[in-house]
């Protein structure tokens, strides 16, 4: 049993084997907000920012915010900001405390402090991991102006709830002051993340500024269009959920309590735009790339990683493996990850410099880390906000090349497969999805294939009017009769790949 929990006070009584920030924590003053505090940020960008403080930058402290939950800040505050970062291959696991967080808020219970620090000059940089869902786009890609925390955040400026609330009244507010204004780092897996959010923040503050009835430069969107970067970035770390037995290990291991240890996989990349006018961390000297234009770099991640994340998720799941390296240790579903990577890989950039025999090849070996234990049902959530950038882009410039996109297309019959298993072949709320409502609706109404899919890509927003769209349907319809009468065996076999089973 451990008496004491981790805090800048026990610190110094950690085993050797654990690295702990090698500078002093005091001396570190606050330049970043980052929005989003979750495992992801923590084993990401956080450990970044903490390389550069050991190397003696002060300026770049991370003041941590969550949105919506106080359970990050309730397990990290009593240990001063510090956590214990565990990087995990088969058989090493290297530990590694934390110390780049300094303090933390949760924006529900106070959202005046939250725009304190979101004006204070020394934030010179706003990075973001909020999750695809919390952009609130529309199905057709704006911004989703029904949606009730926008009606909220427009009703009340001065206590909002969304990131896009939050970042328009810091702006409002820098300006006012004569503050010139931080830059946002988008950090999610969406496609062209900085111009997507630049394009969604300033949709939100015209309608903003016409609430208020002002226009042109009296108005916060001409700023926000114009004085404003919005850098884009690709990350990348797969970081699986923190489980109580991870807990126990750590503690175990570090001789005291840590609430909220982040599990992680040794690679990491950062990929950012080198547009921030209001200065930076030297991150380069870091590992990070900063490059001109990520674009080449998002495509790669999100339709090979993301993409073949949620096939081995959705698969998986219907094939009774619980986690990844299971699921791409199946040899169908390893077959069908080289055939979909196939399928992808003519959709990406060319003359980019793009290296795709590599990165698929590091891709095989961290998805069969089989220390992490990461779970299909963790990356099955939210399949209608991710689908868009993983699939159905690729999907589409496949069938515009005059290739046919059949397994791509059964990504996305896998994931309807999956929602509608849900309370049947799998438990109740195994993963979940902002759809959720409308669609176990829609699957009550037992709608012939076609219809149902039709449906499903009308609510999801998957291609409203691409002359492509009706090929996308029926193939999807057709993998999904597949996936109904004989499971993933079926579905595969229809592609040429045998399953053990089959
Ligand atoms: C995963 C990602 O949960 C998911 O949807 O595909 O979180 C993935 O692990 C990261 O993007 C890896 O960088």
């Amino acid at each position: 049993m451990t008496s004491s929990h981790l805090s800048d006070a026990s610190l110094h009584s950690l085993p050797e084997r654990v690295t702990i920030p090698g500078y002093d924590r005091s001396k570190v003053v606050p330049g970043i907000v980052h929005l989003g505090v979750g495992a992801f940020h923590r084993a990401h960008q956080a450990a970044y920012v903490d390389d550069c403080l050991a190397a003696g930058e002060t300026g770049w402290g991370i003041t941590g915010v969550s949105l919506r939950s106080a359970d990050t800040r309730d397990a990290l505050t009593p240990q001063d900001g510090l956590y214990t970062l565990a990087i995990r291959s088969s058989g090493i696991e290297k530990l590694q405390v934390i110390g780049s967080i300094g303090a933390m808020l949760v924006a529900p219970e106070d959202p005046d402090a939250v725009l304190a620090v979101l004006t204070d000059p020394r934030t010179r940089i706003v990075t973001l991991t909020i999750t695809e869902k919390a952009y609130l786009r529309a199905a057709g890609g704006g911004l989703d102006t029904a949606h009730p925390d926008i009606v909220h955040d427009l009703a009340n400026r001065e206590m909002p709830r969304t990131a896009h609330g939050f970042l328009a009244e810091a702006l409002a507010r820098r300006r006012a002051a004569g503050t010139p204004p931080f830059t946002v780092l988008c950090c999610d897996n969406l496609p062209a993340n900085g111009a997507t959010l630049h394009r969604l923040l300033t949709e939100f503050a015209e309608l903003r500024d016409a609430r208020l009835g002002v226009k042109g430069d009296a108005g916060i969107a001409d700023h926000i269009a114009h004085q404003v970067a919005f850098p884009s970035s690709m990350v990348d770390r797969i970081v699986p959920a923190t489980t109580d037995a991870d807990r126990a290990r750590i503690a175990e291991e570090l001789g005291v309590e840590d609430a909220w240890p982040v599990m992680t996989e040794p690679f990491c990349q950062w990929v950012v735009e080198d547009n921030f006018p209001g200065g930076r961390p030297a991150w380069e000297d870091f590992g990070v790339t900063m490059v001109g234009d990520v674009g080449p770099f998002e495509d790669m991640k999100l339709r090979l990683l993301n993409g073949s994340h949620s096939a081995i998720a959705y698969l998986g799941l219907l094939s009774g493996h619980a986690t990844v390296d299971r699921a791409f240790a199946d040899p169908a579903i390893r077959a069908f990850v080289d055939a979909l990577w196939a399928e992808a890989i003519p959709t990406l950039p060319k003359n980019a410099g793009l290296d795709t025999a590599s990165y698929t090849a590091e891709l095989a070996e961290r998805f069969s880390n089989t220390a992490l234990a990461h779970r299909t049902a963790q990356i099955a959530n939210d399949g209608s906000q991710k689908l868009p950038q993983r699939i159905v882009a690729s999907a589409l410039e496949c069938i515009e090349a005059g290739a046919v996109p059949e397994h791509l297309t059964l990504v996305i019959a896998a994931w309807i497969a999956a929602c509608e298993a849900r309370g049947k072949t799998l438990p109740e709320r195994h993963f979940t999805d902002p759809l959720d409502v409308p669609l176990a609706a829609l699957f009550e109404r037992s709608l012939p294939t076609e219809e149902m899919v039709t449906a499903v890509f009308d609510l999801a927003g998957f291609t409203k009017d691409h002359t492509g769209r009706q090929t996308l349907v029926e193939f999807v319809a057709t993998h999904l009769v597949h996936l109904k009468q004989g499971g993933p065996a079926l579905a595969l076999a229809a592609l040429g790949i045998r399953s053990e089973q089959s």
